[in-house]
């Protein structure tokens, strides 16, 4: 069955690429190209390019599929949901031979999924997460433990606040209803358990940007005169917080301990600066596992449900922040 339907695709793209090369020009956002018959072709979605983790996780899968011979069909969703759904339809329409998209949010896959599985194409859930009732709408994922990193944070929270009476904490959490945004908030609750010194007096949604960051800090800045500690789940939005919290004449890092997500370069130097106090790692490279798990797919081989990157969290305990390589976002 795979031959035929191979073979029309293959024109199809040809088509497309002899159209493209007369019109001088390519769609906006898609790589397509021509080549050997043995490459497998991968359609990609990502969902925007909110964050300097956004941007580093893009890169990783372009130049991993680079390494691996791997033709790419790249889509950026630019942060909506129904452009993610679209670049799948074409995906489908393209007869890839694998799907890997970066959900933007949790709900609402199950019509385009079940077009996928369907027409046969394996998917691939990476970074993030979706939910449904049918679990065989999707392969495997790929990606980080959210949820331990929400952990992390608030083992940092006990650990930097052990000898405090009473702790204010405001949150500013990442895209409403998106993984990293439930599972960073869960696993930091579920650390500070019911403990009555912690009380998270306010959280808040910055969409992981670093507008909405500095947006949001101003709003509790205002609403809050007593914060101790600021969580917030993404660097974008930290990077925006501390402006505000500056602005506001006070000293972030000392007036208010700020914990923050991803670990990118930005973040690491303002740890090693003390404007940072913790800095969870979430890495976006996971580019060169996408590939080895869809060459395997489109072998028909089994991968694994979940794939969970290596993490680590640095903080101002550390005594090695110097030795630390430069980061690749
Ligand atoms: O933390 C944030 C990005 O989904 C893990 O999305 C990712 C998050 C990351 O915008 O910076």
């Amino acid at each position: 069955m795979k031959t035929p339907l191979r073979a029309a695709r293959r024109l199809a793209l040809l088509l497309a690429a002899c159209a493209l090369l007369l019109s001088g020009c390519t769609p906006a956002g898609t790589t397509a190209s021509v080549t050997d018959e043995s490459q497998i072709l991968l359609g990609f979605s990502q969902l925007g390019s909110e964050s300097a983790w956004r941007i580093g996780n893009t890169k990783s899968v372009q130049e991993a599929a680079k390494r691996a011979g791997v033709q790419l069909m790249y889509e950026n969703a630019e942060q909506k949901q129904e452009n993610q759904i679209k670049a799948i339809r074409s995906f489908i329409a393209y007869q890839v031979d694998v799907i890997a998209f970066s959900p933007i949010v949790e709900d609402g896959w199950d019509n385009v999924l079940t077009e996928a599985k369907n027409a046969g194409i394996p998917v691939l859930t990476t970074d993030r997460r979706i939910n449904t009732s049918d679990e065989s709408l999707y392969v495997g994922f790929v990606g980080s433990d959210f949820e331990e990193e929400g952990r992390r944070a608030g083992r940092f929270v006990l650990e930097k606040m052990k000898d405090a009476r009473h702790v204010n904490i405001v949150e500013i959490s990442g895209t409403i209803d998106s993984t990293p945004m439930r599972q960073r908030a869960s696993g930091f609750r579920e650390v500070l358990g019911d403990d009555e010194r912690f009380a998270i007096v306010e959280s808040v949604s910055g969409d992981f940007l670093r507008s909405k960051g500095k947006e949001c800090m101003q709003g509790l800045l205002k609403r809050h005169d007593d914060i101790d500690v600021l969580y917030s789940h993404n660097d974008a939005m930290t990077l925006g917080a501390l402006e505000a919290i500056e602005e506001a004449g006070l000293t972030p890092g000392k007036d208010i301990v700020i914990i923050t997500v991803d670990g990118e370069q930005a973040a690491i130097d303002l740890l090693k600066q003390g404007k940072i106090n913790c800095v969870v790692e979430c890495t976006p490279l996971i580019g060169d596992i996408i590939m080895e798990l869809a060459k395997k797919l489109a072998a028909g081989e089994s991968i694994p449900r979940n794939t969970y990157s290596e993490e680590s969290v640095f903080t101002e305990f550390d005594t090695d922040l110097d030795s630390l390589p430069p980061r690749e976002y």
